[in-house]
């Protein structure tokens, strides 16, 4: 059975949710960010990791499409067209929301006060404004990638989502309205996270770790 490390506030659940949506089962190992518990399991201390009976894989993204190749579901083969515009899709989300929410997180709530630098965050603000109507022009009906779910919906989903309810930095929410307005589902629940167990934590309220 899969062993996944790290929590549901983490990217963790991006591992989570693909595992569910494989029907795979699998074991939750707990760890925090940083804590013993996840340097036991990789060096770095970062969650989420993956271990597939010996092996230990790390990084949720090369996680989650090693976990649909594995299991031919949720992405298209590799060495296509198909693939290719799927990866550049996820490699643009992971440039243009990830990377640039996880510094806003950092400088808001994440780094300890002295470390933060409150004036990146303005700049941090228009490029992610930029990102979400850019995001907003390419859908071209409800899902990001035709109506297939593969390995960017669980990304997508997770940040918008899950990000919206954070309140530490107010102006995620008003920046994804554009993407909102076009996907009158996406403030919602997502209908799959329901069946994760634990997952109404990250829905209520407060910002992933
Ligand atoms: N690119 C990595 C990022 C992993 C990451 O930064 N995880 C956070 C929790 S969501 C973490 O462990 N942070 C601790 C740290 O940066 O030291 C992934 O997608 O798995």
């Amino acid at each position: 059975m899969y062993k996944v490390i790290g929590g549901l506030k983490t990217r963790a659940f991006r591992v989570i949710w693909m595992l569910e949506e494989l029907g795979q089962p699998y074991e939750l190992i707990p760890a925090a960010p940083r804590s013993d518990e996840a340097k036991a399991y990789n060096p770095t201390g970062k969650v989420p990791a993956l271990m597939d009976g010996d092996e230990l894989l790390t990084d949720s993204v090369a996680i989650m499409q090693y976990l649909a190749d594995k299991h031919g579901m949720l992405t298209a083969p590799a060495g296509t067209i198909a693939r290719a515009r799927q990866d550049a899709m996820l490699f643009w989300l992971i440039d243009e929301f990830d990377a640039i929410l996880w510094a806003a997180a950092k400088h808001s709530f994440v780094w300890p006060k002295d470390m933060r630098v409150p004036e990146i965050k303005d700049s941090l603000k228009a490029e992610f404004g930029r990102a979400a109507a850019t995001l907003a022009e390419r859908l071209k009906g409800p899902f990001l990638m035709g109506i297939t779910i593969h390995t960017s919906k669980p990304m997508r989903t997770t940040e918008s989502a899950a990000w919206q309810q954070c309140s530490s930095i107010s102006w995620v929410k008003l920046l994804l309205r554009p993407i909102s307005q076009r996907l009158p589902s996406l403030p919602m629940v997502p209908r799959e996270t329901r069946v994760i167990p634990g997952i109404s934590s990250i829905f209520s309220g407060q910002c992933p770790e």
